[in-house]
């Protein structure tokens, strides 16, 4: 990797950045939603969320930034560039959490993203470009469905409309929510709509998966992520007594709901190696031991690198609802609530990232993410890519959760050295 022209002056790659200060702030937010297992429940537009929002602005703010949200609480703090009229090149993630999350997923690639601004600070390096570093709401979509929901209303996934009006299981609008939290900005939301096209985005993120650390190899050059479909299913029976009713009579909406979850698991086995099927929500009505469940509502996450496979699993689903409704005589609905294709990342900003890890001394292993990630959607709008660093055991969305020193910062100096040549081009 030669040098980096920058706009204020040329500087020797690569640039190094304050891995302590980095990690420090990940400990930092860390406590806002901290539990007692030591990983992190901060869901998406909760107060907890707010206060966390509020301590990366005065950080952004600190650093020199200036804080842009949008109507649906993205936030983009931005640091200024040589020439205001260019495109800015991003980078950011998401801080809302599972209710059982960690410490790094999401946060990391936030933070990592200060980190850079912090330290081009410290190093007096203007860039020609501006620089963004972007805080996407509900990426999660444990809270609200749409999963990636900041970033996909930006992209145009879906509407802004159909975001403000999602609710949780309690029936608290995002509308509402934002409103709440005071996080509902006047900025548009989406690139249709006017929001600024990046000139390019990065995505550090945990790699939420066991590869890198079982190949000891400290940084991941990710290529794309899996397509995925995600159902919220309906299964109605009726309910009755658990004593007098005979077998051959029942309308057990729970043993119909039990066949799909078995088959959910079936379909992802029967395309392998990339076919994943979750069941990870059920709900059950009326959820007394001795009546028969009436109605079962359950999720079900699809997901292939391919997406006429991931097509012919949606499929299969159905084909085995319909076989299961006969069955056991019970209704079965199912509302896709979630889809978006396999991505496939830009090959340049990839292969910057590949050159950037082996100046840092390191061969980056190209891979896959199973896990979605706002990259996905921004793609639609700008080339993105993003770097994976591992995580301790392959673990996420899980309190244990945890990721080493090294790594963390690694994967930071990567992001670092990648915006600074991408904001320092010069202009063509
Ligand atoms: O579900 C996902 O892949 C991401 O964690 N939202
Ligand atoms: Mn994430
Ligand atoms: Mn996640």
């Amino acid at each position: 990797m030669e040098n980096i022209v920058t706009a204020s002056r040329t500087v020797s790659a690569p640039l190094r950045v304050n891995a302590e200060r980095l990690y420090d702030s990940l400990m930092t937010l860390a406590q806002i939603g901290a539990t007692a297992k030591g990983g992190v429940c901060r869901l998406a537009l909760t107060d907890l969320d707010r206060q966390a929002r509020e301590l990366v602005i005065g950080w952004a703010r600190e650093a020199g930034c200036s804080i842009r949200i949008d109507q649906i609480g993205n936030i983009f703090m931005r640091r200024a560039g040589r020439d205001p009229l260019r495109a800015a090149v991003a980078t950011g993630s998401h801080i809302d959490t599972q209710p059982t999350g960690g410490k790094f997923d999401g946060n990391y690639g936030v933070l990592a993203g200060i980190e850079v601004i912090r330290q081009l600070n410290e190093l007096g390096i203007e860039t020609e470009a501006p620089i963004e570093v972007c805080i996407w709401t509900n990426e999660e979509g444990s809270r609200f469905v749409p999963v990636m929901m900041g970033s996909g209303v930006y992209a145009g996934a879906f509407t802004l409309a159909h975001a403000l009006g999602a609710r949780d299981r309690d029936g608290v609008s995002v509308s509402e929510a934002l409103a709440a939290i005071k996080q509902n900005g006047e900025s548009p939301a989406s690139v249709a709509e006017g929001a600024p096209h990046f000139a390019a985005y990065f995505e550090a993120h945990i790699e939420q998966g066991p590869v890198l650390e079982a190949t000891a190899r400290p940084l991941g050059a990710v290529t794309g992520a899996l397509g995925q479909r995600w159902y919220d299913i309906t299964v109605s029976g009726m309910e009755a007594h658990a004593g007098p009713t005979p077998m051959i009579l029942r309308r057990d909406a729970m043993q119909a709901a039990a066949q799909l979850v078995i088959a959910a698991r079936s379909i992802a086995l029967d395309h392998q190696p990339h076919g994943r099927g979750t069941v990870g929500s059920m709900d059950v009505f009326p959820n007394s031991r001795n009546v028969i469940p009436g109605r079962v509502r359950f999720t079900v996450d699809f997901r292939h690198a391919d997406d006429t496979t991931l097509s012919a699993m949606d499929a299969s689903l159905r084909a085995h609802a319909e076989a299961v409704a006969r069955e056991f005589n019970c209704d079965i609905d199912i509302q896709q609530v979630v889809y978006f294709a396999p991505t496939h990342f830009d090959a340049a900003l990839v292969q910057s990232i590949r050159d950037v890890a082996r100046a840092l001394g390191h061969d980056a292993m190209d891979i896959v993410s199973g896990a979605g990630h706002d990259a996905v959607y921004v793609a639609r709008t700008c080339p993105a890519a993003m770097i994976f660093i591992p995580c301790k055991d392959g673990i996420s969305h899980n309190e244990i959760e945890d990721a080493r020193a090294e790594h963390l910062a690694l994967g930071a100096e990567v992001l670092l050295n990648a915006i600074a040549t991408t904001a320092s081009l010069q202009p063509t």
